[in-house]
């Protein structure tokens, strides 16, 4: 996901809602939400297009009308600047004066023993920032779903080089990481490549500011967010920090492996044996992490990920009827070749050796490119331990794709 995990990451808040908090989700969806942005005047949008007609007809009327007319033009737009200015900030209300950052508060004391009148301060003093509200909403003209637009995202030239330098500056945790959690190293590297290009892309934004705009603001998934503003607070508590002390992607995400706070409350290890866990700083912590995450998700160490098929010979109604059974891997494999599926080359890949041919239900998985072939693949279980990570097959696609590209570099490369 946006910066270079930003589209990814996306995804991942679309499809990441069977998320245990259960106390307080109930709570919550008890709460009813007004509509959040029905303070926004209504030409907020175009406020730049009325002052310039404003000014474009003082101009005219300056230089051809009379001067009366300028005269009244003039107290227009000083009229139109000051609604401009408003309609700049249509969230400058306090947070703590909606109800559910009440209700929030109260829940954080009920449940946590979190001062709530300390907490209520904290909200108040915060100015809700528009720009995560702008980059979390969805396209004004979506664009068709394209996996070539995807893959070469991400597997560019410079994400490759990059991954190598990263590889070899961090071979031990990268190696500890693989004999301790059984993930090998180029599908670490190329997680956290995706995610942030090797730490270049964690995002400046406000973790606390962005989560608890996201929270109250956005109505969407406002369920979502609240959890991962409850994490936070218990994050910054236990490892004594400043909950506004730490920076982030505008969705809330932390550090080289952009791990929402929940997830790194959960899943993330203090990998480098200092005090304290940091997905920022310490590369370590953050290898040591990814692995981890993937562990607890079940994967299978030196178990295959994917193998590209050619469905020619099946027809419609039977891919459909794969592809509607959905991303955990419950397919026969012996079924779907019988029906005509045949192991194809691996795309982009002439000289790569042969995939194993599975022997233990897959996932059968479509890549669609508009106005070009769909790519088809069976996904293994390990395909569908990196969907855990983010829900997107496009994402556990590239991150398969990426991982080979940096381990075949590598080998030839030591
Ligand atoms: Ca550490």
């Amino acid at each position: 996901m946006k910066r270079s995990s930003g589209y990814s990451y996306i995804e991942t808040l679309n499809k990441r809602r069977n998320y245990p908090a259960p106390d307080v989700l109930s709570v919550f969806s008890r709460v009813e939400a007004p509509s959040p942005f029905a303070d926004v005047p209504e030409f907020s949008g175009n406020a730049a297009d009325m002052i310039f007609f404003a000014l474009g007809a003082i101009l005219r009327a300056r230089f051809s009308i009379h001067s009366m007319t300028a005269r009244f033009f003039l107290p227009l737009l000083i009229l139109v600047f000051m609604s401009a200015a408003r309609a700049e900030k249509p969230h400058a209300e306090k947070l703590s004066a909606r109800p559910e950052a009440r209700a929030f508060v109260e829940q954080m004391q009920a449940l946590h023993g979190f001062d709530a009148e300390e907490l209520l301060k904290r909200l108040d003093r915060l100015t809700p920032n528009d720009r995560v509200l702008k980059l979390i909403a969805p396209p004004a003209s979506p664009t068709q779903r394209s996996w070539r637009r995807y893959r070469n995202r991400f597997l560019d030239a410079r994400r490759i080089e990059d991954g190598l330098a990263f590889w070899q500056e961090n071979a031990v945790p990268l190696a500890q990481a693989r004999i301790i959690y059984g993930v090998p190293e180029e599908i670490m590297v190329a997680i956290i490549g995706i995610e942030t290009l090797y730490g270049r892309n964690t995002g400046s934004f406000n973790t606390f500011a962005a989560l608890a705009t996201l929270a109250f603001l956005e109505p969407r998934r406002a369920e979502y967010f609240l959890q991962e503003l409850e994490q936070l607070l218990l994050l910054a508590r236990e490892q004594e920090r400043d909950p506004e002390s730490y920076t982030g992607s505008y969705a809330g995400a932390l550090g080289l492996p952009q791990f929402m706070p929940g997830s790194l409350r959960r899943y993330a290890v203090n990998f480098d044996q200092d005090d304290f866990i940091d997905l920022s700083a310490s590369t370590a912590d953050a290898i040591g992490s990814v692995a981890h995450f993937l562990a607890q998700h079940g994967w299978q160490e030196n178990a295959p990920i994917a193998l590209p098929v050619e469905a020619a010979q099946v027809t419609p109604r039977l891919l459909q009827e794969w592809m509607d059974a959905g991303i955990r891997p419950s397919l026969n494999p012996t079924v779907l070749f019988e029906a005509g599926l045949k192991p194809a080359p691996v795309p982009e890949m002439p000289d790569a050796p042969t995939p194993e041919m599975p022997d233990a239900p897959v996932t059968f998985v479509d890549l669609v490119t508009p106005d070009a072939p769909t790519e088809y693949w069976l996904g293994h279980e390990n395909f569908y331990v990196i969907t855990r990570y983010n829900r997107s097959s496009f994402y556990a696609m590239a991150v398969h794709q990426l991982a080979e590209a940096l381990a075949r570099r590598r080998r030839h490369e030591p």
